[in-house]
């Protein structure tokens, strides 16, 4: 008789191990048919772009998942500490092509739908950008999650999954306009709802503390629960079978939601009423570098961090390690297993949350769950700009999280006496350094709060972490010293990945580069040095000055494709992308093309270098000086470029996403996202890196032109500097004042009004614009715009015109020698190796998560025996 197994036994089955990759190109066109037509219900003759392009993501899904559940049970087998990315916005972009190139599968997908009669381009066209961030400080945590799981690091990303990522732009003469961007319209192949790890939220209601006590163990009652139902997305690493998660909190209302109205009968409005909660996490605030303090902004960070707290308590009870304790109180080791970092202020809030858990939930005493809590988190600073820092009114606390605002008063109390200890008799310092302000409407100062508890602080770039110790947050590091916290400040110059901002936008640079010096630099970015070698080799400066070529025809032929508009391909690409935002100077730019256009108009025999001068960008809804930015730009692009006697000597480009047909001629669109700056990278000769210096902490877009072959013109802020010092203080351009000629002037007192006077070319272009020279049916449109400029100028534009304008000379003569501007471009690639963000996240590890990178180390993948 056969032995009777027992069903766990019979389980065994049920394995992942085992399962054999589809990886060849046979396999890769069994799964996309079976796909088609089980998954999607399709065949060939209904399907459409998007049904092919369905197919091929859940194909390459499949792929991956074998590695996630892997990488999931390696790390509880070995239960390393885990590092938890907090943060409020992750700009992912597009996944299916970077998931090809992780896994490395492009290739086969390639020649699979290649034999299917798919052409690969077209269907990746299809996929919808996950635009859940605004800018800079969105990608930059979707870089990080690249490099976490290529250092194979078990680390996961936390945020809110918005139903509307950052709005679609559109131009309608010449002026944004917003539209809402439904991004999950066709689902989303490549995320995974967990029910069954759904959590409750609570808001409002009021606290009852054991004998009034604060500190002791209190109970929050009568509060509104909200339901985070979280949705898993996989983030593979680079060809080491780790795939890390990436967990977005979605809000449900609760079963028993508006039940009083439900009791008195009106059942309908009860389920309407189900939105008021479920709005938590409809819509991405789309503001870049600016504090809105509205209440549903409020609950969102509250919303993200009490789910998240949760979870990572949760994981940490049930880890192995959790586990070999009998009694799971054990919170006093929870930072060697827990690190947090928090993606600047917004998710702040994971302080008082993480101490309320500790001390109301699992009965730690408030000093230990304190001092657990500085050890476990970390807080980046992403700016100085006063308007962005965050500042909560405490009625609004008072209302919404009331024992948090109580837990915050406990820290705030702890740390006055700290600031007492550190600066005896002077008591000034006390209202300086309280994290509640009392001038005006009493404020929580939340960076403030962020610093008091977490055990280290960083700066995103070497200048700007050098101002936050001796500007911004001077006075807490001078307490730090004092109290002998050292290595508390420090610095982590931002990175971005190479995968995604050579590999994948720009291929045959990356061959050309490979084919040099082998592939190394994947996983290892600074041996782009060893190109230095080959920077003045004519057959090579000839190659790398033909795939930029190449580069630029494509972003030609498309822009003249998808919007009509005939460039010369010939003529120098000058691209300024980025949020449009005054301290980023998008109207110096625009003072220059007018100054180019007064220049050629004055001389039209003249010896012009020609140029295309690309911007684009979004300004927030609400940003009236930007969104008058924009017309301008537009404003002076129609004149500029509808002037026979310009030509193709200067061109101005509005990049925008849209295909405009015939029919909707009178709709300019404008619209930028995250994949157009995949495409204008590879395209680009000359980086506009402008903001005047101390205000832009420290920029990505730099460092993504820099290692795609472009030459920066741009001031001595953020990364800029640090991209100089890598080459040597050559083969960059940069200009203007310097953050101590900026504190100077304004120590001095600065009047823009000095310096229209004593610049003729400045004054020119502001006087016309003045005048309505670019605005003709409208002459006053601008008038306000450069009398204000003329009055306050808060970011120096008059000042830095005249210097900007000889460095851009400069650039106009380079430009004419091709060899030594190409020699200069190949110099700026071998610099680029420092902005890898695999060398921020081995920085972040080693000196702040206390953890160690595995770099090009491979993990069991799902065919790989069990070790
Ligand atoms: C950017 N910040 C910095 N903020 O401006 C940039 N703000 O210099 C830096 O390179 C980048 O962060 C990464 O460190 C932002 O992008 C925001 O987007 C933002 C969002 C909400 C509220 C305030």
């Amino acid at each position: 008789m056969a032995t009777s197994l027992t069903d766990a036994d019979k389980r065994k089955q049920i394995s992942v191990r085992g399962v054999a990759p589809l990886e060849g190109v046979d396999d890769i066109k069994e799964a996309f048919n079976r796909h088609l037509h089980f998954t999607l219900v399709k065949d060939r003759n209904v399907a459409t772009s998007d049904d092919f392009y369905s197919a091929l993501a859940h194909t390459v899904k499949d792929n991956m998942v074998g590695r996630w559940i892997r990488t999931q049970q390696y790390y509880y087998e070995k239960d390393p500490k885990r590092v938890y990315y907090l943060s409020l916005e992750f700009y992912m972009g597009r996944t299916l092509t970077n998931t090809m190139v992780n896994l490395g599968i492009q290739e086969q997908c390639d020649e699979a739908m290649y034999q299917l009669g798919l052409n690969i381009e077209e269907l990746e066209e299809q996929e919808e950008d996950a635009g859940l961030g605004n800018g800079g400080l969105g990608r930059l945590a979707a870089c990080f999650l690249d490099s976490m799981a290529t250092l194979g690091l078990a680390a996961y990303g936390y945020g809110i999954r918005y139903e509307y990522g950052i709005f679609n732009q559109r131009i309608h003469d010449g002026w944004q306009t917003e539209e809402p961007d439904d991004w999950l319209r066709n689902g989303c192949v490549w995320e995974r709802a967990r029910p069954e790890y759904a959590v409750a939220v609570h808001f409002f209601g009021s606290v009852q503390n054991e004998n009034g006590d604060w500190q002791k163990p209190s109970k929050w009652r009568n509060t509104q629960a909200v339901i985070a139902l979280p949705y898993d997305t996989p983030t593979p690493g680079y060809g080491n079978n780790v795939v890390n998660t990436m967990r977005l909190w979605s809000a449900r209302a609760t079963r028993g939601f508006n039940l009083n109205l439900f009791n008195t009968g009106d059942y309908i409005q009860s389920v309407f009423d189900r939105n008021i909660a479920e709005n938590i996490s409809k819509v991405l605030y789309p503001n870049d570098n600016f504090f809105e303090g509205k209440e549903l902004r409020l609950k969102q960070e509250y919303f993200v961090v009490c789910a998240t707290l949760q979870d990572i308590v949760r994981r940490y009870k049930s880890s192995k390690f959790g586990c070999r304790d009998s009694v799971r109180t054990q919170f006093d080791q929870f930072h060697e297993k827990v690190a947090i970092q928090l993606n600047d202020t917004h998710p702040a809030l994971a302080i008082p949350e993480l101490i309320r858990l500790l001390v109301d939930v699992e009965g730690v005493a408030f000093d230990q769950a304190f001092e657990i809590t500085k050890k476990t988190c970390a807080y980046t600073n992403h700016t100085v700009l006063p308007e962005a820092l965050e500042r909560w009114p405490v009625k609004m606390l008072e209302n919404m999280l009331p024992r948090h605002l109580q837990i915050i008063y406990l820290i705030n109390a702890r740390h006055l006496k700290d600031v007492a200890k550190a600066f005896p008799n002077d008591s000034s310092k006390l209202r300086e350094m309280s994290l509640i302000e009392e001038d005006g409407e009493k404020r929580v100062n939340m960076a403030y709060l962020a610093i008091v508890c977490s055990h280290a602080v960083n700066g995103v770039a070497a200048i700007h972490s050098q101002i936050i110790i001796d500007d911004t947050f001077k006075n807490f590091y001078e307490m730090s010293c004092r109290l002998g916290e050292t290595n508390k400040w420090q610095n982590k110059t931002n990175g971005i990945t190479p995968r995604r901002w050579l590999l994948l936008c720009n291929p045959s640079l990356s061959q050309a580069i490979t084919d040099k010096i082998g592939d190394d630099w994947h996983l290892d970015l600074t041996k782009l040095r060893q190109l230095e070698e080959f920077a003045s080799d004519k057959s090579f400066i000839r190659q790398i000055a033909q795939i930029k070529q190449e580069n630029k025809e494509r972003l030609a032929s498309w822009l003249s494709q998808s919007q009509g508009i005939k460039i010369d391909s010939k003529a120098m690409f000058d691209i300024h992308v980025k949020r449009i935002h005054e301290y980023k100077r998008q109207l110096l730019n625009a003072l220059h093309m007018v100054h180019l256009y007064n220049e050629i108009k004055n001389n039209p025999d003249g010896d012009f270098t020609p140029r295309v001068i690309m911007v684009g960008g979004k300004a927030a809804p609400g940003y009236h000086t930007a969104k008058k930015i924009i017309k301008l730009i537009n404003s002076i692009a129609d004149i500029v470029n509808n002037d026979p006697i310009i030509g193709d000597r200067l061109k101005i480009v509005y990049i925008n996403n849209y295909r405009v047909s015939t029919a909707e001629k009178v709709v300019l669109l404008f619209c930028f996202s995250l994949l157009l700056f995949e495409k204008v990278t590879p395209a680009c000769d000359l980086s506009e890196q402008i903001s005047t210096a101390g205000t832009e902490a420290s920029g990505t877009g730099n460092m993504k032109f820099m290692l795609n072959g472009a030459l920066t013109i741009g001031t001595l802020d953020g990364a800029n500097v640090e991209m100089s010092e890598e080459l040597g203080g050559k083969n960059i351009f940069i200009f203007g004042m310097k953050v101590e000629d900026v504190e100077a002037m304004d120590k001095k007192g600065y009047n823009p009004q000095d310096f229209y006077n004593g610049s003729p070319n400045l004054r020119r272009a502001l006087d016309q614009i003045r005048a309505g020279l670019f605005s003709p049916k409208q002459p006053d449109l601008f008038s306000g715009f450069v009398d204000d400029l003329l009055k306050w100028d808060r970011f120096k534009v008059c000042a830095d015109f005249d210097a900007y304008v000889t460095c851009q000379e400069e650039v106009s003569q380079l430009y004419k020698d091709e060899d030594e501007w190409t020699r200069q471009c190949i110099m700026n690639v071998a610099a680029a190796g420092k902005f890898s963000s695999d060398r921020t996240i081995h920085d972040y590890a080693t000196e702040i998560w206390g953890c160690e990178p595995s770099p090009g180390q491979r993990i069991p993948g799902p065919s790989d025996a069990h070790p």
